[in-house]
């Protein structure tokens, strides 16, 4: 009975100090982190609970950080990163956030921020077929997602 007492109250501390910290960083690169990669965000996956958060690095100029607006969860608040600029940003609402740097998503600088429990089938389905995203865009996102729907 001691013992599940110590466990419970080691959980809460826990969850008390994983709120207070950012959960990852992505670094925004020039060089991507896989050999002869381009422009790229490291980490590109990203899964944080629901009220976690995500520190975005400026470790290389000329990158920003923007929703990908025809994926963005409905209702869901805007995300904006100026350029060259370090934010931490907390997600309070569950779902599955695409985001992108402006001058370089043609060249699949996006990420993707898991929130909580997502339907990554339904979001895989949708990154597929919406018009006007960048083939190089949409097949990272697609990897992104798979990735995330087996984790
Ligand atoms: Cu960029």
């Amino acid at each position: 009975m001691t013992i599940r007492m110590t466990l419970a109250a080691l959980l809460v501390l826990t969850g008390v100090a994983a709120a207070a910290e950012p959960a990852a960083t992505v670094r925004e690169l020039n060089r991507g982190p896989v050999a002869g990669g381009t422009f790229a965000y490291d980490l590109a996956l990203i899964r944080v609970p629901v009220g976690g958060s995500v520190r975005f690095e400026p470790t290389d100029e000329g990158h920003n950080v923007t929703p990908i607006r025809s994926l963005w969860p409905a209702g869901a608040p805007p995300l904006n990163v100026p350029f060259n600029s370090e934010a931490t940003v907390t997600f309070d609402r569950p779902g599955v956030y695409p985001v992108q740097c402006t001058p370089h998503t043609g060249l699949g600088m996006v990420a993707l921020i898991v929130v909580g429990d997502a339907d990554m089938t339904e979001f895989s389905a949708k990154a597929a077929s919406i018009p006007g995203l960048a083939p190089k865009a949409r097949a990272k996102l697609g990897v992104l997602a798979g990735a995330a729907g087996q984790s």
